[in-house]
């Protein structure tokens, strides 16, 4: 298994859309374990393939708590939305910012699992606003770009100020245990 390196915003590779997966195979299975540990090492509850440079549609999540519940997302497709829910949210792609975003409260989700069968799942709450985020990632959205104009820009001259000083993120790594929730 690897640690993949994460795409931080803003990359012009974030923004690419990520075409549908043809077929579920031993490599694409090996892609998502190469996905899981490199979520859990970070540590995060959720990661798109978009976020590790690879342009296809297909996600990896793990809200539990003890980090003990992983799912897999193959091409999702979000078939049902209700409510409005407001939460902060955190982005792997852009490390130490946590800002109010609303989503759809619950939603019905089609996908492929990691053996190529489809399945429906009914969500809210965390796993909810997560699967939106990650399937916003495969169409080349990240959380900022629901924020105002102004938010984006500090943000923006934030990261890449660290990555002219060659700071890899401004998370605390002294303080690693629990995921950016
Ligand atoms: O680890 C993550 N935490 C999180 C918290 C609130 C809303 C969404 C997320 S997803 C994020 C990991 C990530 O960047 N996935 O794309
Ligand atoms: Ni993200």
């Amino acid at each position: 298994m690897a640690i993949l390196d994460i795409l931080h915003f803003p990359d012009p590779r974030l923004r690419q859309r990520a075409l549908e997966v043809e077929r579920v195979d031993a490599s694409l299975r090996a892609l998502i374990d190469d996905m899981f540990a490199t979520m859990y090492q970070a540590p995060g509850i959720g990661l798109a393939a978009t976020q590790v440079n690879v342009h296809q549609r297909l996600l990896v999540i793990d809200v539990s708590k003890d980090q003990d519940q992983p799912q897999v997302f193959i091409n999702p497709e979000i078939l049902a939305r209700e409510g409005v829910e407001e939460m902060d949210e955190g982005c792997l792609s852009v490390p130490g910012f946590y800002e109010r975003v609303q989503r759809a409260e619950r939603i019905t989700v089609r996908a492929l699992n990691r053996d190529g069968e489809a399945f429906e799942l009914e969500a809210d709450g965390l796993l909810a606003v997560c699967i939106q985020h990650e399937i916003d990632h495969l169409d080349g959205k990240l959380f900022v770009d629901y924020l105002s104009q102004l938010k984006r820009q500090r943000i923006r001259k934030k990261l890449e100020k660290q990555r002219r000083l060659g700071i890899e993120d401004n998370v605390d790594h002294d303080r690693h245990a629990e995921p950016v929730i």
